[in-house]
Formats: structure tokens, sequence, C-alpha cells
């Protein structure tokens, strides 16, 4: 069966994105990606809309049809291109990594965004007049990202709301040491989605606190994660420094 065609809608530096990139790393397909700039708001455009309803990145389209979520599409990924199969087959296990993809979707993404948006956007939206607030708000399709947005504009995170956030991230690295004590993995006893999956949030965790991984102090996540990010797959989905790859003129071909 020759491959579908595969369109990967991502930005650089989206941690959702960077889990379809891996995903699609490690099993070896072609893809093309078209990058989707949020700080010139192309995700809420009509027709970003179209391929994800919600205004949010990453979408794939495979053969014209889009599929969204990132979780969601690494699966898709794995039930249509099994080799290498990268779930568990054990019931309990592929249970707990879906478990953990959504802990990771759930807590950690907004964790991170704090973070991220803080750093990219705030600067930005901090400009805005009211009359372009208004005009932006309107362009988001969900509440949740309408609130966020807002606060980017005139309600800026505070220390407290930060310091809470980098908390999150640094108990899912706790999570990750005690996960792969027992065999070097975050589910069952291979390389998974799971990994996968918490990547992205690693490599910016890493970079927010750079002894988040040192080997000394956790030695299994430090494991784990020097394994993780040496992987052929992890570097060719280009998951790179948070700030160099935000730059507008950061487009490396892929
Ligand atoms: N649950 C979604 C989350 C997607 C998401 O939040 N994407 C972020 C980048 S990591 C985004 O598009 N942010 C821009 C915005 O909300 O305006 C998924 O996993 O695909």
């Amino acid at each position: 069966m020759s491959q579908p065609d595969l369109v990967l809608y991502h930005s650089w530096i989206s941690s959702a994105s960077r889990k379809v990139r891996f995903c699609l790393a490690e099993k070896g397909l072609a893809y093309k990606a078209v990058k989707v700039s949020l700080s010139n708001f192309e995700h809420h455009s009509d027709w970003y809309k179209k391929l994800n309803p919600s205004g949010v990145v990453p979408a794939l389209l495979v053969d014209g049809e889009p599929i969204v979520e990132s979780n969601f599409i690494n699966e898709y990924l794995d039930d249509r291109f099994p080799s290498p199969l990268l779930r568990p087959t054990d019931a309990h296990a592929l249970y707990d990594m879906r478990l953990w993809s959504k802990y990771i979707d759930d807590v950690c993404l907004p964790a991170i965004q704090k973070h991220n948006w803080m750093t990219n956007y705030h600067p930005m939206a901090r400009e805005w007049t009211d009359a372009e607030l208004e005009e932006r708000l309107a362009a988001i399709p969900t509440e949740n990202r309408r609130h966020v947005w807002y606060r980017m504009a005139r309600d800026p995170y505070t220390a407290d709301e930060l310091e809470t956030a980098l908390d999150i991230l640094t108990d899912m690295r706790d999570r990750i040491e005690a996960r792969t004590a027992a065999a070097g993995w975050i589910t069952g006893s291979a390389f998974s989605l799971a990994d996968i999956n918490a990547a992205p949030y690693a490599k910016r965790l890493e970079e927010l606190d750079p002894t988040a991984f040192d080997p000394d102090r956790f030695p299994n996540a430090g494991k784990w994660w020097r394994a993780v990010s040496t992987r052929p797959g992890f570097v060719a989905a280009k998951i790179e420094n948070f700030v160099e790859q935000g730059q507008p003129d950061y487009d490396p071909d892929i």
C-alpha cells in the first residue's frame, strides 16, 4: 500500500506540534510541513479553522482529510502505520499510556503555556488597543483561549502563577523519575507514545531549569532524557531551543 499524502500544519515551537513531528519521524513517514504563524494569528483565520475548528496547531491532513488533537493524531499514525509500533499491546499499559498523554495535555500544556506565552506573546499583546483586542478575541473559537489571549493583553501572569506552573513541570519530572525506575520508559517496557508525548515538555523544562534532568540527582529521569533526546527521531523532529526557534526567520527545510 502506498503512503497517503500527509501535510502537517504546525508551529516549530508548539509542544503539541512537536509531539506529532517526533511521531512522524520515529515512523520514518514523509510529509509536507506547513508553518502556521501563531504571532500572525494564522491559526485564527477562517481557512485554518476549517482544518482545526479549535484554532490551535497542529492539524494533519491525511489525503486531504484533516485530523486534530496531537494525542489522537499520534494514535492514528500508530494505527495506520504500525511499524514500528509505538504503543504497548498490554491492555493496562495501553490504558496507562493514554492516561499519561491526557495528563500531559490537560495539566502540563497549560503550565508550559504560561511561560511560553509570557515570553512570546505578552510583549506584543499588551500594546493592542481595546479595538484591536476585541477584533483578535472575536476570531478565537474557544472560550479558554479567548481568556488566555485576554490575559496576555491586559492581565499578565503573575510571578506566583509562573512559579506554580514551573512546579507543575517539575512534578512531571518527578513522575518520570518514578515511572522510569522499572524499565527506563514512562509506560510499560518499551519506548512509546508516552515518551514522545512528554518529550517537548521535558525539553522546555530543561530550558527553564537546566538542572531538571541532572543525572546525579534524578538518575532515572536523567537517563531517560538522554535516551529520548538523542534518538534520531527527536533530532529529525527539530525539537530545539524555544527562544531561537521562535524567531520569525527560523524555518529550515524539514
Ligand atoms: N490539545 C491540543 C492542544 C493544541 C494547542 O494548544 N496548541 C497550541 C500550541 S502548543 C496553540 O495552537 N496555541 C495557540 C493559541 O491557542 O492561540 C493538541 O494536543 O493538539
